[in-house]
């Protein structure tokens, strides 16, 4: 069998001749009931039994590495799959930049290794645990696939990281595996690893915002993972994006389906004034401000996942050449960065102001500079519709320094242009940054289920296409065979 062929024959669709490696298989299999029992427990509330046209990945040539069908959830086929290797791969960044990439975990860096791929798995049940309640108030049955298209990848880049624990971590390995699936998302006893998988995905406008900020973190760190000179986990992160690139369609259109549903509603009605919230709200739609609001909280939120400005953790995970930066490969220097600094915000004399930083200590500020520049595209879409429909209003990015709780900022309060607030002014205009209690109650208002084929709910517009160029009637969830 070839490297790219996928055995799909087994429990476990694999293209790593899992057949072949039975203590892997044995210990994987043994996995198997414990994540089927987490995924019926915390995975969509409701919807198992509903038939679901689904893609699974079944191959990774890049044309052509899935296949569209109608599948029940819990049967899946969730299964292990790396970008096929490149031959005479060589380690590209680093103290090690040049030696043969490591097919095996170098001894000297299993712990910042393993914590690397536990942390990455640990995010991946943890937004489906976020979003398990969304499918009972989809807006239409393309959305509620849309969702759960997302749940069953993230569920199967867990399955990927799980992979990477238990044929190269041994015993250790099989303990992280079975801890990625004890922790909960939100509970304050057992929480996911990062903050912001701690957070309440309430609404689809916040699913929408999730996949299209905190999915695009997911992009950034896999991307950064990708250039690992530990080749195993550089293949599965390469293999990983090609599935993350739909989780950002999701929200990216999703987000311009709701602005362009608000600017056609408010068009009908004669408002030109974005501002007119209540008049707006009438129509059944979201008011352009609360979508903003909502843009701060979840831009803020993901920031947080970029850790601290300057962190000796990323500098020694680059000096082993374990975690590059954003496409490495495209970037012109050294790769070792032991010279050379970069501009980091710091808070100075009460200031936000730019400061020169070692490069290497500040190597999660850069990664987080390119994923804001990579944000502002998709925002940048947004603004277009309402453009289009001659509203006086644009969607901006807040200030990196607001609403921080990592980080250089985290014991500042700065509104979204980046000045200081005392505590006082903050607490006094924060709902004019971040959604209210009569927001949340509002969007919370709208979400009602639309189930029935070709309709959408009245706060968000049909899609252009549909997905595998469906036509716009198409039952994308056969919930009656649930
Ligand atoms: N929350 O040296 P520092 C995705 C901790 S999303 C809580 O600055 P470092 C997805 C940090 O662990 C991508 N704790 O941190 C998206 C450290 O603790 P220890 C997920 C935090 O290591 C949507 C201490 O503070 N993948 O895939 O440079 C749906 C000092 O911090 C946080 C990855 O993140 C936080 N936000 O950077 C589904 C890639 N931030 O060690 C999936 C792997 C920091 O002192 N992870 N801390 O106990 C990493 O590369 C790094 O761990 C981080 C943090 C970038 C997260």
């Amino acid at each position: 069998m070839s490297m790219a062929a996928v055995d799909y024959d087994g429990l476990i669709p694999n293209n790593v001749a899992l057949g072949g490696d039975v203590r892997v298989k044995r210990a994987l299999e043994k996995w198997h009931p414990g994540y089927i029992g987490w995924w019926m427990d915390m995975g969509p509330e409701g919807f198992q039994n509903a038939l679901v046209y689904l893609r699974t990945a079944i191959g990774v040539d890049p044309k052509g590495w899935a296949k569209f069908d109608y599948v029940r959830m819990p049967e899946y086929r969730w299964g292990i799959l790396l970008a096929p290797p490149r031959e005479g791969r060589k380690i590209p960044f680093g103290s090690h930049k040049g030696e043969d990439a490591w097919q095996e975990v170098p001894g000297e860096y299993r712990a910042m290794l393993r914590r690397l791929i536990v942390i990455q798995g640990d995010t991946e049940p943890a937004s489906v645990e976020q979003q398990r309640h969304l499918g009972t108030t989809a807006p239409s049955l393309y959305d509620m696939r849309n969702l759960f298209q997302v749940n069953v990848e993230e569920g199967r880049h867990l399955w990927a990281m799980v992979y990477l624990l238990q044929k190269y971590f041994g015993a250790d390995g099989r303990e992280e595996a079975e801890a990625l699936l004890q922790r909960r998302s939100g509970d304050p006893d057992t929480p996911r690893m990062l903050g912001a998988f701690n957070e309440k995905t309430p609404d689809w406008l916040s699913f929408f915002m999730f996949t299209y900020f905190t999915d695009r973190d997911g992009k950034m760190q896999l991307e950064a993972l990708a250039q690992s000179g530990f080749d195993p986990l550089s293949r599965t992160c390469r293999f990983m994006l090609t599935e993350e690139a739909h989780h950002m369609f999701v929200g990216e259109t999703g987000v311009t389906r709701i602005v362009q549903r608000t600017c056609e509603a408010m068009k009908e009605a004669g408002i030109s004034d974005p501002n007119e919230i209540d008049k707006v709200r009438k129509l059944g739609v979201i008011d352009l401000p609360t979508i903003q609001k909502k843009a701060n909280l979840h831009f803020s939120l993901t920031l947080d996942l970029f850790g601290n400005e300057i962190s000796t953790n990323a500098a020694n995970a680059f000096h082993a050449g374990l975690k590059g930066r954003f496409r490495e490969d495209r970037l012109q220097d050294d790769h070792q960065l032991e010279s050379g600094n970069y501009p980091v915000l710091r808070l100075i004399d009460g200031k936000v102001q730019n400061d020169d930083a070692p490069a290497l200590s500040a190597l999660n500020m850069r990664l987080r500079d390119d994923y804001v520049a990579d944000c502002n595209i998709g925002v940048g879409r947004w603004n277009k519709v309402i453009a289009e429909h001659g509203i006086p209003f644009e969607i901006k990015l807040p200030h990196v320094a607001f609403h921080r709780h990592i980080g250089e900022f985290s014991r500042t309060n700065a509104d979204v242009d980046g000045k200081i607030l005392s505590p006082a002014e903050w607490t006094h205009r924060r709902t004019d940054f971040l959604p209210s209690a009569a927001d949340k109650d509002f969007i919370e208002s709208l979400m009602q289920p639309q189930f029935e084929p070709a309709k959408f709910a009245s706060w968000i517009a049909p899609p252009r296409v549909g997905i595998d160029n469906k036509p716009g009637d198409f039952e994308y969830v056969k919930i009656a065979d649930a």
